[in-house]
């Protein structure tokens, strides 16, 4: 169940793409959605209609029929073709549909002209993802953040919005100087953005703090990224003993969680469970959740999960690795964790590969299979990572001091005569930049 709108910090209303309708008896009844696909690739076929109808079923819709066009050159009007959205229209009408969601991205002009055919709402798929983000967001972080993407994506849509509208304002009387609805609404809309951006940069200040002060505690950070649903919250919570919200659904997780793991020799780290990644992930997005995902760039290990019973799995990781590499964390080494081996179709397979592919393991977040292998292997890379140096550094060079308190640990630091002598747990790359002011034992 869900409500059909949400309110924002502002205490304004957002319409969600999606609405909530009731019976004559009150009861909520699901949104019926007809889709559209517009994949290229007929392989792809299967897999992008069963992810799309788990976006409908996460926002609260129901599927009640499908279309497809193969589209190779989109057209700027109708993204598919007007012959194609008359097909649509008629489908849709029969069906009593609606809404109808497109499996890609339109422009604000295309959205208008094919609700003028169709005769119904259209929906994207980003509009469909960040409505599904809107519902799930808890924190006052998630919320700004969501906002701040629902409203980007609308601003260069408000025009195409007003169009017809101020074409029928027009003429006399109408005429002459003055600011228009849609001036004064894109400048609200901008104002808005400016605000959110501000609240935002707060919000991450006080997330920097937070870094910090772990940073301060002697445990690395390993964070647990993946493509949605791969079973992150699931690994989180076995090896961490939260309860983080598990489920089938895409994007059950929107809040980051963290906590230290306690390993049975003594070793502790800190484990952080995250928004999951999807193909095509709205950049707007991407770019409001920043602040959130920017935690992965300052993790000294990523555990990239991939669910190996998904016979696209390897498109997943595809997309896994693109949006780490947009999101900056191309340095922070990766222990790929191929999960879900009980329900893998070739499950001596999926062994093999891990053997041969270096740093990966390969587990069941669900009955626990392969754990102390994953255990020891982070374990190895995040002390690898780390490791401990004993330096006198000149103090003419004392921003190197400095500097070791961003690149890891300090267990010690003493003015002395020589310089200042320095023992920490440190990162490789900063390692080599004191090496020729080690204390060699
Ligand atoms: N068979 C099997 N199912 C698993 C395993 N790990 C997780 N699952 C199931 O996969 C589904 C998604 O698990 P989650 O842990 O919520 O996945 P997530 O990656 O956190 O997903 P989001 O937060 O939505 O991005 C749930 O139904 C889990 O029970 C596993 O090792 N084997
Ligand atoms: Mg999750």
């Amino acid at each position: 169940m869900r409500p059909c709108d949400t309110l924002t910090e502002s205490g304004e209303r957002l319409v969600l793409a999606t609405q909530e309708k009731r019976s004559h008896s009150n009861e909520i009844v699901k949104e019926r959605l007809f889709l559209v696909f517009v994949n290229q690739e007929s392989e792809e076929d299967s897999y992008v209609e069963a992810e799309l109808e788990g976006l409908v079923d996460a926002a609260g819709g129901e599927v009640c029929g499908m279309a497809r066009q193969r589209v190779d050159h989109k057209t700027k009007a109708t993204y598919v073709g007007s012959g194609k959205a008359i097909e649509i229209k008629e489908a849709v009408a029969e069906l009593a549909a609606d809404a109808v969601v497109f499996d890609c991205e339109l422009s604000g002009i295309q959205i208008r002209n094919l609700e003028e055919i169709i005769e119904q709402r259209v929906i994207d798929r980003t509009q469909l993802i960040l409505d599904i983000f809107a519902n799930r967001a808890k924190t006052r972080e998630g919320q700004l953040q969501v906002e701040l993407a629902q409203y980007t994506y609308r601003l260069p849509r408000l025009m195409s919005v007003y169009t017809k509208f101020e074409r029928q304002r027009g003429g006399i009387g109408m005429r002459g100087p003055g600011e228009t609805k849609l001036e004064s609404d894109r400048r609200m809309v901008r104002d808005r953005i400016a605000k959110l951006k501000r609240d935002i940069e707060m919000v991450k200040q006080h997330r920097t703090l937070q870094r910090e002060s772990r940073r301060d505690q002697p445990y690395p950070t390993v964070a647990i990224v993946g493509y949605t649903s791969a079973g992150k919250s699931t690994l989180m919570n076995r090896m961490a003993e939260t309860e983080v919200l598990v489920d089938a659904m895409p994007f059950a997780t929107l809040d980051p969680t963290t906590r230290l793991v306690d390993l049975p020799d003594g070793y502790r780290f800190f484990l952080s469970d995250t928004v999951g990644f999807i193909r095509n992930l709205p950049t707007l997005l991407v770019a409001a959740f920043r602040a959130t995902l920017e935690e992965l760039v300052y993790a000294d290990l990523l555990l990239h999960v991939v669910d190996v019973s998904n016979p696209e799995w390897e498109m997943q990781v595809e997309a896994v690795v693109k949006t780490i590499d947009d999101l900056g964390a191309f340095n922070v080494p990766v222990l790929t964790v191929f999960n879900k081996i009980d329900a893998a179709v070739d499950q001596t397979a999926v062994r093999r590969m891990a053997s041969e592919h270096p740093d990966s393991v390969a587990i069941s977040a669900l009955n626990g299979e392969g754990m102390d292998d994953l255990f020891a292997t982070i374990k190895s890379l995040v002390s690898d990572r780390l490791g401990i140096i004993k330096a006198i550094v000149p103090y003419t060079d004392a921003q190197l001091v400095e500097r070791a308190y961003d690149y890891g640990r300090v267990l010690k630091k003493e003015y002395r005569d020589e310089g200042i002598y320095l023992e920490a747990e440190i990162v490789a790359e900063h390692r080599g930049k004191l090496e020729p002011f080690l204390v060699k034992e």
